[in-house]
C-alpha cells in the first residue's frame, strides 16, 4: 500500500494539484469543465471514464446540491465505480499452478517474475522458475540472478533451446517435486510478428497437452509508461493467449498511472499486481481502493 502511494507520486502530482485548483475555484463554469475534461484525459484514464465523470459533474451542478459539493470524492467514486464493474479474477484450479508471463521486450517481465517469486514464497508457497526466454543468454542469467536472490530453483537449458521444451522440463519436474507454482519467463521480441505468438502458443499446447491436472494461465505485463499505447500492445497477446491477469509495471516512473483504468475496462481483464520500482519489494497486489486513494488523496 505504501509502495503504491509512493509509486504513484508522479501521476498524483499531475492530477490532484490541478484538480483541486479547478474544484476550489468556486462555482464551476463551462471553461472549468473543459479544463477538467482535458486534465482527466491527460491522466490516461480513458475517454469513456472521462466522459462519465464529466457527466456526473454536470449533473451535480444542475442539481445545485448545496455549496461546495465535494467534487474530489465524486471523481473517486466514479473511478471506483468503473473498477467495481470489472469481472473479478478467478484463480484456475489445478496443480501445479503455471503462470506464463508474457509481454513485449523491456516491460519488466523478468523483474516481475523475481518479485512474484519473493511474494509467493512469503505466502508459504513453493516456487520454481522456468527460463523460456532462450533467445539471449543474458536473459537466462538475469532470471538466474532473481532465482538466487529469492532462493527458488530455476530450470534452464542452453541458449536457443525450444522454449516449450524448457517449460515442459520445468513443469514436469515441479509436478514430480510437489512444487506449488511455476512461473515461466518468455521472450518479448517482435510482438507483432507471428513467430513469437506461435512460440508462446506452443508452450501452452505442449504443457496442457502433455501434463495432466495443471492450472495454466498467462499474465500479461504492461509498462505504465506506454499509457494508452499499451492497449494496442495488449490486444495482440489477448487475441492468441488465455490472458487472465495483467501486471502494470513502472508506475513509479510515469505520470500515466491512470492507464490502470482503461486497460482493465477495455480488455475486461483485471490488474493483479502493480510494480513500483526495481527492487525485490517493489510490487504489491493491486487494490482498487488503495489505487484511487493514492491517485486523489
Ligand atoms: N522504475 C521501474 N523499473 C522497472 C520496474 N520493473 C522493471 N523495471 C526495469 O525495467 C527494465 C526491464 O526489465 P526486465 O524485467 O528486464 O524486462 P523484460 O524485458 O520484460 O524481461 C529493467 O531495467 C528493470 O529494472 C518498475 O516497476 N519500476
Ligand atoms: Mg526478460
Amino acid at each position: 500500500m505504501k509502495h503504491l502511494f509512493r509509486g504513484l507520486k508522479k501521476t498524483r502530482d499531475r492530477l490532484f494539484g490541478p484538480l483541486q485548483k479547478i474544484f476550489s475555484s468556486g462555482r464551476l463554469n463551462e471553461e472549468d469543465i473543459e479544463e477538467l475534461e482535458s486534465l482527466l484525459f491527460s491522466a490516461d484514464i480513458g475517454v469513456d471514464t472521462t466522459e462519465r465523470i464529466i457527466e456526473k459533474v454536470r449533473e451535480r451542478l444542475r442539481s445545485g446540491s448545496g455549496p461546495d459539493p465535494d467534487f474530489i470524492s465524486l471523481v473517486s467514486d466514479e473511478l471506483l465505480g468503473v473498477m467495481d464493474e470489472l469481472p473479478p479474477y478467478k484463480e484456475p484450479e489445478g496443480v501445479p499452478r503455471v503462470i506464463v508471463i508474457t509481454g513485449v521486450n523491456g516491460v519488466g517481465k523478468t523483474s516481475t517474475i523475481g518479485k512474484l517469486a519473493g511474494l509467493f514464497k512469503a505466502e508459504g508457497k513453493s516456487v520454481m522458475l522456468a527460463a523460456c526466454d532462450t533467445f539471449r543468454a543474458a536473459a537466462i542469467d538475469q532470471l538466474e540472478l532473481w532465482a538466487e536472490k529469492t532462493g527458488v530453483p530455476v530450470v534452464r537449458q542452453k541458449m536457443g533451446s525450444d522454449p516449450a521444451a524448457v517449460a515442459f522440463d520445468a513443469v514436469s519436474s515441479a509436478k514430480a517435486k510437489g512444487i506449488d507454482i511455476v512461473i515461466v519467463d518468455t521472450a518479448g521480441r517482435l510482438h507483432t510478428k507471428a513467430n513469437l505468438m506461435e512460440e508462446l502458443r506452443k508452450i501452452f499446447r505442449v504443457l496442457s497437452g502433455k501434463i495432466e491436472g495443471i492450472a495454466i494461465e498467462s499474465w500479461l505485463v504492461l509498462d505504465a509508461n506506454s499509457g494508452q499505447n499499451s492497449l494496442r500492445q495488449a490486444e495482440v497477446f489477448v487475441k492468441d493467449l488465455p490472458v487472465t491477469g495483467l501486471v502494470l509495471t513502472k508506475l513509479d516512473s510515469t505520470a500515466k498511472g491512470g492507464v490502470v483504468i482503461p486497460v482493465q475496462k477495455n480488455l475486461g481483464i483485471p490488474v493483479l499486481y502493480a510494480g513500483t520500482g526495481e527492487g525485490l519489494d517493489d510490487i504489491e497486489p493491486f487494490d482498487h481502493n488503495a489505487f484511487v486513494e493514492a491517485l486523489l488523496l
